[in-house]
């Protein structure tokens, strides 16, 4: 078939006319921080909210994803959220467990058995009961996302029991959860930002840190830190934050939509999830890392203290009940 001047003529117009509709309707972008890299299931999560958005909308939204902690740290882009900076943080809720006392019971010690418990939790009322606890600082508590089960690694020896922590310097994030439960371990417990642990691992700032497989895989830290120990001590979850200025400001169908695609990316996190632990996993282990088992009953147990001191709140105690009860 040969194209026709007029042909040509109508096609050029067509496509003028498109890009005055688009200019008209320039997407609203709205804007997301994490502090992982790409790569990272949470930060493909929102990458996933990103493309649903733009799908579904039919270009209306958009989400603008700055990851590898380009916007600051954590905690300042909480803050950032609740006064309209931006508009979605992806936080775990140990950054959040001292300024927002609903997260606590997600942060302590061995209150989770498993990654299924957690998600059981999470996906019932007490995670719909946390959820609704941001409200009261300007927060739209959309969904949470897993962590995994934070273990400890450090660069001296196995940590087999609580002891063998004795006299560690281990970075903990700034929590007073995390700080009281890995002092009654026995290690003296040294909160950092994030983004700073890799450095100070290396300098000989700390010994060691916790967290998941895929922080200790994608930081690089394991190339620093050889022994990991899967003391499991906690499952604290990421949390997805919407600024609650910026869900009054969209109409009501951008409104829902935005609510329910950030909804819908937590079982496309949890696929993520799965798969990318087994990934980080084998491959620090394919790279130098040791990794023992613990005395899962002697950490359980130099916990307790810790434990039973955050459940004197009532609040935090029926939720514990409650979570206890799936587990
Ligand atoms: C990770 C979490 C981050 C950050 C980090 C930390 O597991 O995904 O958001 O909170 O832990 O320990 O600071």
């Amino acid at each position: 078939m040969t194209l026709s001047r007029r042909h040509l003529l109508g096609a050029g117009a067509a496509l003028c006319a498109a890009t005055v509709l688009r200019a008209q309707d320039a997407p609203l972008q709205l804007t997301a921080t994490d502090v992982h890299v790409q790569g990272y299931p949470t930060v493909e999560a929102l990458r996933w909210i990103d493309t649903t958005l733009q799908r579904e909308s039919g270009g209306r939204l958009a989400l603008r994803v700055y990851h590898s902690g380009q916007l600051g740290r954590e905690s300042d882009s909480i803050d950032m959220a609740r006064f309209g900076a931006l508009d979605i943080v992806r936080a775990n809720v140990a950054t959040l467990n001292n300024a927002f006392p609903a997260t606590r019971v997600l942060a302590l010690p061995y209150v989770f058995e498993s990654t299924a418990h957690l998600r059981r939790a999470l996906d019932g009322a007490a995670g719909r009961r946390i959820l609704a606890a941001f409200a009261q600082r300007d927060l739209v508590g959309l969904a949470f996302y897993d962590s995994g089960a934070r273990c400890f690694y450090n660069t001296h020896r196995p940590i087999v029991v609580p002891g063998d922590l004795k006299g560690l310097k281990i970075r903990v994030p700034p929590s007073d959860i995390f700080v009281d439960t890995i002092g009654a371990f026995g290690a003296n417990p040294t909160p950092l930002p994030y983004g700073e642990v890799f450095s100070a691992l290396q300098t000989r700032l700390i010994d060691g840190a916790e967290n998941n497989w895929q922080s200790f895989h994608t930081t690089r830290q394991f190339e620093v830190a050889h022994y990991w120990s899967q003391s499991e001590h906690s499952y604290a979850p990421e949390v997805l934050l919407l600024s609650q200025r910026r869900l009054d400001s969209l109409p009501p169908r951008d409104r829902d939509l935005l609510l329910d695609v950030c909804v819908r990316s937590v079982p496309v996190l949890r696929e993520l999830w799965d798969r990318s632990e087994t990934e980080s996993r084998d491959y620090v282990l394919a790279h130098g890392v040791k990794s023992n088992a613990v005395d899962r009953a002697a950490f359980v147990q130099a916990a307790q203290p810790t434990l039973q001191a955050w459940l004197r709140n009532a609040d935090v105690d029926a939720l514990y009940k409650d979570i206890r009860a799936l587990a």
